[in-house]
């Protein structure tokens, strides 16, 4: 269990594979392409996705990101993250997700949770999430119902927060450098990736500059 929770301290860019914009049967080969570009962490995010289905998608992604050894995340199916043994699963705004998540997954996988300001990601900590999601910095058609935050409490976010903190929301390549400016250590990248004409190429850039501008402390 503490190799994974160094896996997700050591993160810089997690990927998303989200179902609104893979189809189910180019989901094995995005899944390859975003491991070959080197995101760190990976998640399935399969929203009005039947149960089963997702399951089986999760089974085919687990051999191409255990090859790469990244850790997969599974977005609010805890169920499925415990039938699967994924690494990670991943939850939302509900007071008490991290700890039934935590009752179901048990302590061989790790739970973050998505924040959208300072006082819900101090929440977070305190419920015991292993990692929390920051934002949405800028609006974005992958989360159309979200009023962005902005990259004002970006650096405040890290002096409150004891945990990997990864920010997430219309981070693009254009955008990395005011995101990183303002404090931004972890990023998460789903449409600019998912998107791109050459997918493992747009990763292995953005991770380069990632690692290049940012250190982490
Ligand atoms: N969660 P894109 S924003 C899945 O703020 C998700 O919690 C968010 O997608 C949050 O990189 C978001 O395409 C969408 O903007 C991120």
């Amino acid at each position: 269990m503490q190799w994974l929770m160094k896996r997700i301290q050591d993160a810089r860019l997690y990927g998303i594979v989200d179902l609104g914009y893979v189809e189910p049967g180019n989901v094995w080969r995005m899944t390859q392409e975003l491991c070959e570009g080197g995101v760190d962490v990976l998640q399935l995010r399969a929203k009005k996705i039947v149960k089963s289905e997702v399951e089986r998608l999760a089974r085919l992604m687990l051999p191409v990101t255990r090859e790469h050894g990244v850790p997969l995340v599974i977005n609010d199916h805890i169920d499925v993250a415990a039938a699967v043994g994924s690494e990670g699963v991943h939850v939302g705004q509900d007071d008490d997700a991290v700890a039934k998540a935590r009752a179901v997954v048990g302590s061989s996988c790790f739970v973050g949770k998505s924040t959208h300001s300072l006082d819900q990601a101090e929440k977070a900590h305190d419920e015991g999430a292993d990692y929390i999601g920051f934002g949405p910095l800028y609006a974005t058609g992958t989360k159309p119902d979200y009023v962005p935050i902005g990259l004002q409490d970006v650096a405040e976010v890290h002096r409150r927060v004891w945990l990997p903190v990864f920010c997430i929301g219309g981070v693009n390549a254009t955008r990395l450098d005011e995101i990183l400016a303002a404090g931004a250590k972890r990023v998460v990248v789903v449409s600019s990736f998912l998107l791109a004409a050459d997918v493992s190429g747009e990763v292995r850039g953005l991770k380069e500059r990632l690692i290049t501008s940012s250190p982490l402390a």
